[in-house]
């Protein structure tokens, strides 16, 4: 059932200044899940405004960090409470499946909130080594007023990466959600009201990104922006938020190398293919999009591979025996038919998929996809596709694989699938990537950084780490002499 959903600032459930409204689609069905009210730079005025009181008059920020954390696991117990809600709001809006939110989004996002509220007591500063007439030390302090901007493939998920560390250390936070994803993230402030978090602490202002992201990015009262989503807005982003000097934060796309060597266990090595490139439709920035094969086993794992790709069922993300749901949005299909259409014109071979589903109403379906006779120099090795169409390429040895592995703008995540531990870890030394995963894929952990290279970004979201990014360091120098100065 179409829902009507408001900004929450301040506390309040309210209209865009404006009275305008935009609708969030069920990419499964091409129907509205909700309007939504559209906020832009005026709402966002708002938010920041409310963030900012909240942040100085200090409810949050000088509440004891154990009571915080508290507050903190309230909201997760009431997260747990309503999960398989939650899951249904974010597999309707996001076309993530139902299975996999349920299973492994909303706990795991869970598990982050918990993570973070543990933290909550532990933020500490140094006492320096100094002469016996001086004190120095130093305060780990909140930085103020966080601006979140998060994407549509894991919308809970993804904000909570911002949320849950920027609130244990005790600073205010302006969201804004991706517009195909909003309702979800709507919902997750309507519990974090119910256990009592102060008004103004989190603020969430729908709207698209060049007037309301752009509007927070560039806002002079928001002290620092963590971004996840594409390149090219992560390069726009850092600029808005250099005209105020803000520390920003930016976990941007991928082009990750999964690497299958001759002496890995076929079976999991397929598995680990597969669920790298089409969980969650190809849409993960992490995705294992360029899976290097090596000659030597070339023809054996094509076979199962191909043979259990061409098995997966596509359908709706609320149907729990859909193993390939939609992506998100009819403007995603397009992006990917423009890349096979590159595939297919720079001269790689389709092997499968490649098109549209057909028969599946007006969801924006697409077949798992298969290209081999792929060079690394093709567009469909070189940029980031967002879909589930993995580009094969053979490789000789480690020295090769790593050549061709490394030869990307990219470096997020990588995987090695081997059996030999000692290349394992040589490769893990040597690829260029903010995560190597050895014989897995796309895993997740609460305690684990999370983040990328080259242009896929900089800052850990996750771990301890992460707090860092929401803190800043305070240094006190104390003279103790009798004299003085
Ligand atoms: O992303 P955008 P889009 C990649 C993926 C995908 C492509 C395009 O390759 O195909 O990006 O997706 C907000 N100032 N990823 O266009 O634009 C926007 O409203 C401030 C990878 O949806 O990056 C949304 O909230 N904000 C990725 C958020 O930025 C702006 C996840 C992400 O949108 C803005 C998503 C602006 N000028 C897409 N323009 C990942 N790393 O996981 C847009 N936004």
């Amino acid at each position: 059932m179409s829902k009507d959903y408001k900004l929450f600032i301040d506390g309040q459930w309210v209209r865009a200044g404006s009275g305008k409204t935009f609708e969030s689609i069920n990419p499964s069905t091409g129907e509205s899940n909700g309007s939504i009210s559209e906020g832009d730079k005026e709402d966002i005025d708002r938010a920041v405004k409310a963030a900012r009181k909240a942040f100085e008059s200090g409810p949050w920020r000088d509440m004891a960090p154990s009571d915080r954390g508290r507050l903190l696991n309230r909201a997760a117990q009431k997260m747990w409470e309503n999960a398989d809600f939650l899951a249904e709001v974010e597999s309707s809006d996001s076309g993530l499946l139902i299975n996999e939110t349920k299973n492994i989004a909303i706990p795991g996002t869970i598990d982050v909130l918990e993570f973070y509220a543990g933290l909550a007591n532990k933020v500490q500063g140094d006492t320096l080594a100094s002469p016996g007439n001086r004190l120095n030390y130093t305060l780990k302090e909140p930085i103020g007023v966080i601006g979140a901007i998060v994407p549509w493939n894991f919308p809970l998920m993804l904000t909570m990466w911002k949320l849950a560390p920027a609130l244990a250390a005790g600073n205010t936070i302006v969201i804004k959600p991706a517009e195909q994803t909003p309702i979800s993230i709507l919902e997750l402030v309507k519990l974090f009201q119910e256990v009592g978090i102060p008004d103004g602490v989190i603020n969430v202002v729908p709207g698209f990104g060049q007037k309301a992201g752009n509007a927070l990015a560039s806002h002079p009262g928001v002290d620092k922006i963590a971004f996840t989503g594409s390149t090219k807005t992560g390069r726009l982003i850092m600029q808005s938020a250099a005209q105020n000097l803000k520390p920003v934060s930016l976990e941007l796309g991928g082009k990750s190398p999964n690497i299958v060597f001759e002496d890995a266990n076929l079976e999991s090595a397929v598995n680990g293919a597969m669920f790298g490139i089409y969980f969650a439709q190809g849409q993960v920035c992490a995705a294992g999009s360029r899976l290097f094969v090596q000659d030597a086993i070339y023809d054996k794992f094509m076979d199962l591979f191909l043979k259990k790709v061409q098995s997966l069922r596509v359908g709706s993300s609320l149907d729990s025996t859909t193993q390939m749901g939609p992506q998100v949005s009819e403007q995603q299909l397009k992006t990917i038919e423009r890349y096979v259409a590159a595939g297919l014109d720079e001269g790689a071979s389709l092997l499968t998929g490649g098109k549209r589903k057909e028969g599946a109403g007006n969801g924006y379906f697409y077949t798992p996809t298969i290209f081999e006779d792929v060079t690394n120099q093709m567009t469909i090795a070189r940029e980031e596709i967002f879909g589930p169409v993995v580009s094969v390429i053979r490789f000789r040895d480690e020295e090769d694989a790593l050549a061709k592995a490394n030869d990307t703008i990219y470096g997020l995540a990588s995987g090695v699938w081997t059996n030999d531990i000692k290349r394992g870890h040589r490769m893990a030394r040597h690829l260029k990537a903010g995560t190597v995963y050895i014989n897995t894929y796309s895993m997740l952990d609460s305690a684990a950084p999370f983040g990328g290279t080259k242009q896929s970004g900089f800052g850990r979201e996750l771990g301890i780490q992460a707090m860092d990014m929401y803190t800043q360091t305070k240094h006190v120098w104390v003279d103790l002499s009798e004299q003085g100065l």
